[in-house]
């Protein structure tokens, strides 16, 4: 009996595993409950009593090396395979999911892009500000209906010692921060996120995204704003892009207008989008108010200036064809996908 433990355990060293089916010959005929090993053991029973206990010794001994041997040499013959044979080298790559530019985030760099070209800058501000740069500074009277906590939201209410602060309701806040700490020639725009306080629809939200544009310096004139603006309709819409300027209001131009494009979408032959009047509000401008200018210590008798200021979202609504603003903050990605060119 212990020759024949000795041959086997022999045999279990010269055994060679090279892959995984040699494996399993291997554990078919040592291991398994009708192998080799396990016929020892049940031979163990015809063992003289006093050589019972060493014969059992060495064949746990052989079982153990059995196993380990096994064990061993499956997991490497498992690990080979995985490297090389089994594999397909020629399948193609799992796709990666790209993400796409949000469509307010290319509107915006479109029209950076337009007005960097004809020399305009960009500055950015703070989106929480204070009274004057919000208000004040641009000629807006203390009474008006925009300082009222229906339109702003105040973050903080003005007591004794303490400034007043609300979410800035334009970006005309940062153009005052320029104006303050430049003298002309200035030609900028700021491009930054704004907040009113309204109710939520498909036509309103509480923040939207402006870009707004000032070019201060001796002698601009209205023809120089319409000029600027015209060519700014046709770099963003197409050079059959037209515009009309309306009279309007606000407080801080004078005169001041609102713009409007010719429909892009049915060239101006009246469709649902522009309600057939063949025209769509793009932007409101006008010439910067005297009070403005000196209000942040330029001198309104040597210099002049026009300013402007347009929705993001509603420019990439005139060329996305977007129907409802809340599509550009749920980030549903099937309105997100959309948008992949430009990447
Ligand atoms: C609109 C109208 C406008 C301005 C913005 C401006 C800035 C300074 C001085 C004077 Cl610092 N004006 N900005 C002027 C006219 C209109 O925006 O409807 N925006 C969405």
């Amino acid at each position: 009996m212990k020759q024949r433990i000795e041959e086997v355990l022999e045999e279990i060293k010269e055994f060679e595993i090279s892959g995984l089916e040699k494996a399993e010959e291997f554990r078919i005929k040592y291991l398994s409950s009708k192998g080799l090993i396990k016929q020892l053991f049940t031979q163990l029973r015809d063992v003289p009593n006093e050589q019972k206990r060493e014969v059992g010794q060495l064949l746990n001994g052989l079982r153990e090396q059995a196993q380990t041997k096994y064990d061993t040499e499956k997991g490497n013959a498992e690990f080979s395979e995985d490297a090389d044979g089994g594999m397909d080298l020629s399948r193609p790559g799992d796709k990666i999911a790209v993400g796409s530019r949000h469509p307010l985030s290319l509107v915006r760099a479109e029209i950076i892009e337009i007005f960097n070209r004809i020399g305009f800058t960009v500055s950015e501000g703070p989106e929480i500000e204070d009274d004057w740069h919000n208000f004040s500074a641009l000629n807006f009277p203390p009474e008006h209906p925009a300082r009222d906590m229906q339109d702003t939201f105040f973050i903080q209410k003005g007591g004794e010692g303490q400034e007043e602060l609300a979410l800035r309701t334009h970006t005309s806040s940062v153009q005052v921060r320029v104006m303050e700490n430049s003298q002309p020639p200035i030609r900028t725009i700021s491009p930054g996120r704004v907040y009113r306080n309204e109710a939520i629809s498909a036509r309103a939200h509480c923040f939207f995204h402006q870009v707004e544009g000032l070019y201060i310096d001796k002698g601009v004139s209205f023809a120089d704003l319409k000029q600027t603006l015209l060519h700014f309709a046709k770099e963003m819409f197409g050079e059959k892009a037209q515009i009309r300027l309306r009279p309007s209001y606000f407080p801080f131009t004078e005169p001041s207008a609102e713009v409007d494009v010719s429909c892009t979408i049915c060239n101006s032959k009246g469709c649902n989008v522009c309600k057939y009047t063949g025209w769509l509000e793009i932007l409101g401008c006008g010439m910067v108010d005297p009070n403005v200018l000196e209000a942040s210590n330029i001198d309104s008798q040597e210099y002049s200036g026009f300013a402007f200021g347009m929705g993001v979202e509603r420019i990439a609504q005139l060329k996305f064809k977007v129907n409802d603003l809340r599509l550009y903050s749920e980030n549903d990605v099937r309105f997100l996908n959309q948008f992949k060119s430009g990447i």
